[in-house]
Order: structure tokens, then C-alpha cells, then sequence
């Protein structure tokens, strides 16, 4: 047991050296423009009249306990699978068209729901619920039947974050897999969140907390394909991973589309730089958005965020009055999603040389010391590490710990320290020399 806890460490850290190896991002360079290591990667399509084409497919994520995972999920048509879906960027008052081809299994039909999204049409018609003969409700908007298409279309009305996801059976769908983001940028901007200049933020400092988690039980009866559909009893659903952007720590602080998760190509590593006046004024923007069955109470340590927004519409009174509120502890409820703004102020400037911080610092041999510890407590600084000891940090950051507070989530089918756990990395002040 012990042996193979060490060996995960060891490949662990491999994974993460890699990291460290083949993410070159330059400070304020489009994190997108640099094929987008940190940052939400966009899935977009022209404006006004964006189109999409999605495929329900099978595929098989990998785990941080090695294990391998049948999933269904949302993949570009003609890309191929991947997990989440797309995160799909629009801009406000776009037509959009999203073209669902269901090429799940077991001749299983399946749909689109937009939430927050009104006046859906389905085919051009209207969107509506489905039925069987009995008058059960089947499906909550039309469905494409096994191997159809269906095509759903919406004005995105308002700017904001938002879950598009399986409208069918979904007690069975969603968990499996077919869930994904949707972007609304504003009408003011696309470095806004809403239509508030308050809403501003760093275009290479957006950052996005998609959260949802797997019993392995119900992914194994369906891949086991024994009696589609009744050899899963879903009073026994019971979520033993938990995801952060479809990863488990620590592939969630690996770049977005690093090569050994071909199939999970969204990173969720933070990383900001301190604020200034000139160089750097706007902050930083993270989208949380729960698309599990369990509260995600997520807590970036040491960092207060300013939630500004919540399902779509931003914290405001009816007059625009802000209503944004400073939160330690971000509760993402089941379905909601968050927008929540944050920044890191060097307001010390603390520096060894001309501004040291007014107490001895213990000695290095006397202190515990992270693989991300640059060995000196300055921001931009990096000492010699103890004999033996070695370190990913890069040019003196800083990396700070955020996780879901819901300590049983932070876990892999009882590989614990896994789950929905990444860092916030904090640079040195610009200009650095920063890889
Ligand atoms: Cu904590």
C-alpha cells in the first residue's frame, strides 16, 4: 500500500515537472495566443451568429488513483470525445445554434438544456418537454433519437456563466458525463463580466472551477452494458471522485491540453500577478460552477474573493446598486454558478535587501518545505533549497492552495489529497523573468 502511494507521489511529481518543462507563458501575453496553458480555453464561433456542433459520445478519462473511467460527454463533431464539453464563448445578443448528434450507446436518446436561456428553440420550433405513452416525462426539451441530430437555437440574452447539459434521464446523463460550460460575454466587453465597469478584469486571468464528481459504480454498470439502464440502482449513487474541470489533483494543476491528458484538456491552475496602478490594475476573474449533486464549498486560502455574480446575473440592486460581497468560503450549490473576482496586493514590499519583514526568519533546515517552495519567503526570490531537497518553483512565486472545503471530496475512490484541489500562483511584480 505504502509502495504504491509512493509511486503515485513519484509519477505525480513527474506529471508535474513536465508541467514545469512545457509551459512556457510569457506575462501579459494572451494566454489564448499561447495555446492557452492557464486560463479558460474558448471554444468560439463568429459573432453574431455562432454555430456549434456537439456529438454525445463515449470515451474514458484517466484518474489520479491510475484508474481509467467510462464516461459520455460532449465533443466537438469530428474532433472526437473529451471531458467536460466544450466551454462554449458567445457574445450577448448572438443567435446561437447548437447541433447535438447523439452517437451515445445502447440506442439511448438524449437533448440539450440551456439553463438561464429563454425562448430555446428545438428544430426551430419551440422547445418542449417529451412524453411517452404513459404520460411520463422522458426528456425535459426535444431529444435526438440514437444516432440523430437536433438542433437547439437561443438569442443569448444576457451576459454571464452558464451550464449546458443533458435534458434527458439526467439522473443518469449528467453524472455520466454530459455537462459543459457556456460564456455570455457582455455587451461592454469581452474583459467583462456583466455590464459593470466594475466587472473588469485581466483577459489572461480568466479562470474557470467546473465541479462534478462520479460513482464509479453507476460508469461501471453502464460500461459493463449488462442491462442498459437497470443494472444501476440509483438509490445507491454514491460519488467516490470528485472533478475539477473533468481532473483530479494533480492533473488540475497541469497546463490546459497537456499532452498525457488528451482527453481532459482543461487546466485549472490560477495564476495572477500583483496588482499595480499602471502595469496590472484589473483583477482576476474565476467562474465556478457546480454541476454535481453535492455543495462544493470552495475556499482559496488567504484569499478573499468578491462574489459579483450568481446564475447568470450579477449582484445588483434595481437601481444598479452593487451588491457584491467579499466571500472566504465560496458555496457553489448544486446547478449554480459563481463569478467572483479577486486580486493579490504586494501591500508589504517586503524585500530582503531594503524592506525585510520585521522578524527572523527561522532558519531552512528548521522549516517543512513544499516541491513548489522557491526557499526564501520574498516574492521573486529563490535561496538554496536543504541537500536533497528540490524545487519546481520557477522565478519565486508564490503558490497557494485551493481546494473544496468539503474535506471527503478531496479524494480519489479513497486515494486521498485528490479531488477538486488546485493552486493560485502569484508571480513577482511585472516585468519579471518569469517562464
Ligand atoms: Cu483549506
Amino acid at each position: 500500500m505504502l509502495t504504491s502511494k509512493f509511486k503515485w507521489m513519484r509519477l505525480a511529481m513527474v506529471f508535474v515537472m513536465s508541467l514545469v518543462v512545457l509551459s512556457p507563458l510569457a506575462p501579459l501575453q494572451s494566454a489564448k495566443a499561447l495555446g492557452q496553458a492557464t486560463g479558460i480555453a474558448c471554444t468560439t464561433d463568429s459573432s453574431p451568429n455562432p454555430t456549434f456542433s456537439l456529438t454525445a459520445q463515449t470515451g474514458y478519462i484517466q484518474l489520479p488513483d491510475m484508474n481509467t473511467m467510462y464516461m459520455w460527454s460532449y465533443g466537438l463533431t469530428g474532433v472526437g470525445f473529451q471531458h467536460p464539453g466544450p466551454v462554449l464563448f458567445v457574445n450577448q445578443g448572438d443567435t446561437v445554434s447548437i447541433t447535438l448528434q447523439n452517437s451515445l450507446p445502447y440506442s439511448l436518446s438524449t437533448s440539450i438544456i440551456f439553463p438561464g436561456q429563454e425562448y430555446v428553440k428545438a428544430d426551430g420550433l419551440s422547445s418542449q418537454p417529451e412524453f411517452d405513452g404513459g404520460g411520463n416525462l422522458t426528456s425535459l426539451t426535444k431529444s435526438a433519437a440514437s444516432g440523430g441530430t437536433v438542433t437547439y437555437s437561443f438569442v443569448a440574452s444576457r451576459p454571464g456563466t452558464f451550464i449546458y447539459e443533458s435534458g434527458t434521464d439526467t439522473k443518469t446523463q449528467v453524472p455520466m458525463g454530459l455537462f459543459g460550460a457556456l460564456i455570455v460575454r457582455p455587451d461592454l466587453g469581452a474583459d467583462y463580466v456583466f455590464n459593470r465597469a466594475d466587472s473588469q478584469f485581466t483577459p489572461t486571468e480568466e479562470f474557470m472551477a467546473l465541479l462534478s464528481e462520479i460513482d464509479p459504480y453507476q460508469h461501471a454498470a453502464w460500461e459493463a452494458g449488462l442491462n442498459p439502464g437497470k443494472n444501476f440502482n440509483l438509490n445507491t449513487y454514491r460519488a467516490r471522485y470528485w472533478l475539477i474541470n473533468g481532473r483530479g489533483f494533480p492533473d488540475s494543476i497541469a497546463d490546459n491540453y497537456a499532452p498525457w491528458l488528451p482527453l481532459q484538456p482543461y487546466g485549472a491552475l490560477a495564476r495572477i500577478y500583483p496588482y499595480d496602478s499602471s502595469i496590472h490594475p484589473s483583477p482576476a476573474v474565476e467562474r465556478f460552477i457546480n454541476v454535481g449533486t453535492e455543495e462544493y464549498p470552495f475556499h482559496p486560502h488567504g484569499q478573499n474573493g468578491l462574489v459579483i455574480g450568481r446564475d447568470g446575473y450579477p449582484l445588483e440592486g434595481p437601481g444598479g446598486q452593487d451588491l457584491s460581497f467579499e466571500k472566504f468560503d465560496i458555496n457553489i450549490g448544486p446547478g449554480q454558478t459563481w463569478d467572483v473576482i479577486f486580486k493579490w496586493h504586494d501591500a508589504e514590499g517586503y524585500n530582503p535587501n531594503t524592506n525585510p519583514v520585521p522578524v527572523t526568519v527561522p532558519d531552512l533546515v528548521n522549516l517543512t518545505i513544499g516541491m513548489f517552495y522557491s526557499g526564501s519567503p520574498y516574492l521573486g526570490y529563490q535561496q538554496t533549497m536543504p541537500p536533497g531537497v528540490s524545487t519546481l518553483n520557477q522565478c519565486g512565486e508564490y503558490y497557494i492552495i485551493s481546494h473544496n472545503h468539503a474535506l471527503f471530496q478531496l479524494d480519489a475512490f479513497g486515494q486521498t489529497m485528490s479531488g477538486p484541489i488546485t493552486y493560485l500562483r502569484i508571480d513577482p511584480p511585472l516585468p519579471n523573468n518569469c517562464p
